[in-house]
């Protein structure tokens, strides 16, 4: 005997609402414990054609250092927040202080330029939540 046609219908509803309710809280339930702070920072290390962490996450409004510890030469560029952070080339061996202020919200891509490599590569991305 075959069911009611609506029990079935119930299932992909009650799977949709679920996936909906969980790409919807994503954003503010990973938000970082210091989004209250002025200021934060944010250690980072270029290996290669990589970031380490490759995520950095912050909140609209902070100022933003991001410690870098350099590991490769390469022209190293914030795509999206080029007024706050120019790009800056940046050597094997150095450590390098970026400091910006995180005005806007979003997901902008970390990148490198290179001469002895990639001519652009994507290292890492820079996540600034909404607070
Ligand atoms: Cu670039």
């Amino acid at each position: 005997m075959l069911p009611p046609p609506g029990r079935y219908r119930a299932v992909p509803l009650a799977l949709a609402l679920l996936l909906g309710v969980a790409v919807a809280c994503v954003p503010t339930a990973e938000v970082p414990d210091d989004c209250g702070a002025a200021a934060v920072m944010r250690p980072a290390t270029l290996v290669e054609e990589r970031l380490e962490p490759a995520t950095l996450e912050v909140c609209r409004g902070q100022g933003v250092t991001i410690q870098l510890a350099v590991e490769r030469n390469a022209v190293f560029h914030l795509h999206g927040y080029d007024a706050e952070l120019s790009a800056q080339q940046v050597r094997a061996g150095e450590d390098v202080t970026l400091t910006f202020e995180a005005v806007r919200a979003g997901q902008f891509p970390m990148a490198i330029h290179t001469t002895d490599g990639p001519a652009e590569a994507t290292v890492g991305t820079l996540v600034v939540h909404e607070r």
